[in-house]
């Protein structure tokens, strides 16, 4: 759980609060400290995934700071996580042998793991266009790229090479067909990085899955978008494409009933709507062009990152079971074909 120095550290004393885990990211470890006037939320960060915690700090001062300025012109209707500086005033705590930081938890909200109504679809995916727009005045050279090419498909494809000859974990024999299916995607490279070469470099969210966005628990709107830790310069085709990967289907990312997985048409109308509306002024024509290659690379992407995690013993993600991350990828491969199987069918809701 959370080490007593480390809660001292924010000004909360052990022996007075409970303390629960909270939520499902794949990343750090989440709790959330209650049992005080304002509750808190507590994250043992990850350095497998950030090796440079305090540059993640300074960025994500730089965010919400920037996400407060536009909230005071009246550019943003969301809330967000406040970070809470410890009392020698850093936002970046070590101790205990790890890093830490606080940010204040945003009561009366959840967050889903699965979209339920096209009409929750579109409000979800409005909310991370609202976040896209509120971060156009950040200059995306302020903000480090912690983790370099994160959504480039060409180097995580050479990852997962690389993880296929190590086979550490000898776990490449029972992969062997959806290994190949990677290399046979390979084509995609080449129009996705010609995409992204056209369009503005701007501070993307980077992880816009359903669940770092938090619904209110009484008119269940959006009230916030969360996770912010990937706020990078990148580009709006791969925010959108991560909103199609996780909105769109009706199965959680790492369900095995792959017969059901598959894109929802009206949840994909919805959210092509919703995202586009509050950039319509920001978007460029190359832009909203390049928003259905970055649907299709980024769930490539995401399933190349779940099986090289997968040959290499869950280093990264995590696993609750075994195969977990072979069955992710197998989950993100299938709904990966039927995205781009019916291209011609969902391509047009992109046209307004
Ligand atoms: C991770 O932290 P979480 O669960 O929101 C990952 C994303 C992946 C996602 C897959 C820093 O996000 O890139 O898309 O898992 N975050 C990082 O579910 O690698
Ligand atoms: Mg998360």
């Amino acid at each position: 759980m959370i080490p007593r120095e480390v809660l001292e550290r924010f000004g909360v004393e052990a022996g007075s609060v409970t303390v629960h885990r909270l939520g499902h990211g794949h990343i750090h470890d989440t709790y959330l400290v209650g049992g005080l006037a304002a509750p808190l939320v507590i994250q043992r960060i990850s350095e497998i995934a950030f090796p440079e915690p305090d540059r993640l700090a300074r960025n994500l001062e730089r965010v919400t700071e920037a996400l407060k300025e536009s909230h005071a012109r009246g550019r943003y209707p969301l809330e967000w996580p406040v970070p809470i500086p410890d009392d020698r005033g850093n936002t970046l705590v070590r101790a205990a042998g790890a890093a830490w930081r606080a940010t204040r938890f945003i009561e009366g909200t959840y967050a889903i793991e699965q979209v339920d109504t096209p009409q929750r679809a579109r409000r979800g995916a409005r909310a991370f266009g609202q976040f896209c727009a509120a971060l156009v005045p950040l200059d995306p050279t302020h903000i480090v790229e912690l983790i370099p090419d994160f959504h480039d498909l060409e180097r995580r494809l050479a990852r997962l090479e690389q993880a296929v000859t190590d086979d550490t974990e000898g776990r490449v024999a029972d992969a062997v067909a959806e290994i190949d299916f990677c290399r046979q995607q390979r084509f995609l490279i080449e129009p996705v990085r010609a995409a992204a070469e056209q369009v503005p470099r701007r501070v993307c969210h980077n992880d816009t899955k359903i669940n770092n966005l938090l619904f209110d628990s009484d008119d269940h709107l959006p009230r916030a978008v969360v996770d912010l830790d990937t706020c990078m310069p990148g580009r709006w085709m791969h925010d959108f494409g991560d909103i199609v990967r996780t909105f769109c289907s009706p199965e959680a990312e790492d369900s095995t009933r792959l017969d059901r997985v598959r894109v929802r048409d009206d949840v994909f109308a919805a959210v092509s709507a919703g995202f586009v509306e509050p950039l319509s002024r920001h978007l460029t024509a190359d832009e909203r062009e390049s928003l259905w290659l970055g649907a299709c690379g980024i769930g490539l992407v995401i399933a190349v990152r779940f099986l090289t995690d997968h040959l290499e013993g869950d280093p990264y993600f995590g696993a609750a079971r075994e195969g977990h991350n072979l069955d992710r990828a197998r989950n993100q491969l299938a709904l990966h074909r039927d995205l781009t199987a019916r291209e011609n069918e969902l391509r047009p809701h992109l046209a307004g």
